[in-house]
């Protein structure tokens, strides 16, 4: 009897070091660090990414494996110098775990080489040229790409008696991207591209390009811009009468953006675009996602909400995997090849590309009278599990 209460005893203290050892390993947090654009032109983008986020530790607790999970939001406001820098501090003085966000493309291409350096996984939850992946091994994307979102609509475009049009793009990577895949596809597919327009990033005044447009009179103009700009593009494409031209507005669902789409009003009607994820997508996990980010935010989620969601799953999930130990190269291999469903459909991170592997869906912009009447863009086909065509060659 008297041994065994020693025996017991001592497996009680053995235990108890055993908590305590546990104990502050768990108490040491798993740090995020996000990179948005919270202020400047790009500022809805951060907004969006940041409220997604948010959720997703609301909804999914801020515990992963014994770790607590730490957001850092850090505003760079769109401006690369300064998102190197964040990166740079985040990874030295607040030892993150991740480094994730990136607006625009400038600035996913300035952090890249910290990811290196450091060994750091780099998910980037927006920002969309094709060769960013390219940039660092420690890429992971959940956003998308421009050539994978443009060749479905030059495939629509030339199935639907477009023969001539003119390719209308923000001047930087994902323009030229947009512009390049949607040229090559819609030649390849019989059509021909009549003009080549490109704006500035950088408080664009549309009128002149719009002019431009009018004069070559195309069967359709091929737009993308980047989130943001799609509302002031839609307001200069109806003052200057051009949406009763019967020149035909396709685009990426960068313009017909969720985030402005309500405010844009009947100028927006029938625009048909492609992208990889709508508002109105008819799933039962879009639904309750869109209910959720309505009710905590008072706005509407758009595709950068759905790429911060889906990016804050992977980390969790890549977390989980490692059993909260973490580390670079163990998260990093964890993301790659994962697969689950997000509230656009299911998603897979290509174990070779580290990119995003998606459906993307043609959509038509409508009133919906079940949805308040307000315009979405309804899906009505889909290409499904797009890969970057960027990146094939
Ligand atoms: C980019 C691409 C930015 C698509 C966007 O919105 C967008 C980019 C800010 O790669 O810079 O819709």
């Amino acid at each position: 009897m008297m041994r065994r209460r020693l025996w017991l005893d001592a497996a009680v203290a053995f235990c108890g070091a055993c908590v305590l050892g546990f104990a502050a390993h768990a108490a040491e947090p798993f740090k995020i660090g996000f990179i948005l654009p919270m202020t400047g032109q790009q500022a809805s983008t951060g907004k969006q990414i940041e409220a997604a986020a948010k959720l997703y530790m609301a909804q999914h607790g801020a515990t992963v494996s014994g770790r607590k999970i730490e957001l850092i939001v850090k505003d760079d406001g769109g401006a690369p110098d300064m998102t190197k820098r964040l990166a740079q501090e985040l990874v030295v003085n607040d030892k993150v775990d991740v480094i994730a966000g990136f607006g625009i493309t400038p600035a996913a291409f300035a952090a890249a080489p910290i990811a290196t350096q450091s060994k750091t996984p780099m998910v980037v939850t927006a920002a969309a040229t094709s060769a960013i992946t390219e940039r660092s091994p420690y890429i992971v994307r959940t956003s998308f790409t421009l050539p994978q979102a443009t060749v479905p609509i030059a495939d629509w475009a030339a199935k639907n008696g477009i023969k001539t049009a003119v390719t209308f793009v923000a001047d930087y990577g994902p323009g030229l991207d947009a512009e390049k895949f949607f040229i090559s596809q819609f030649k390849l597919n019989g059509g021909k591209v009549i003009g080549e327009i490109r704006t500035p990033l950088k408080s664009p005044d549309f009128a002149p390009f719009l002019q431009k447009v009018a004069d070559l009179k195309p069967d359709a103009v091929f737009v993308f811009l980047p989130s943001g700009q799609g509302a002031a593009f839609m307001k200069q494409f109806g003052e200057r009468g051009l949406d009763k031209s019967g020149i035909r507005l396709i685009a990426t669902g960068d313009v017909t953006d969720d985030d402005q789409l309500a405010e844009m009003g009947d100028v927006a009607l029938g625009v048909v675009t492609s992208h990889h994820y709508s508002a109105a997508h008819p799933s039962a996990m879009n639904k309750k996602f869109v209910a959720a980010f309505e009710a905590a935010n008072h706005f509407r989620p758009n595709f950068m909400a759905v790429a911060g969601y889906d990016g804050m799953h992977l980390i969790y999930s890549a977390l989980a995997a490692t059993g909260g130990k973490g580390g670079g190269d163990a998260l990093l291999a964890a993301m790659k090849g994962q697969v689950f469903e997000s509230p656009r459909g299911q998603i897979l991170i290509d174990a070779q590309t580290r990119d995003i592997v998606q459906d993307i869906y043609i959509r038509k912009v409508e009133r919906v009278p079940a949805m308040g009447n307000q315009l979405y863009n309804v899906e009505f086909d889909v290409q499904k599990a797009v890969k970057d065509p960027g990146k094939a060659k």
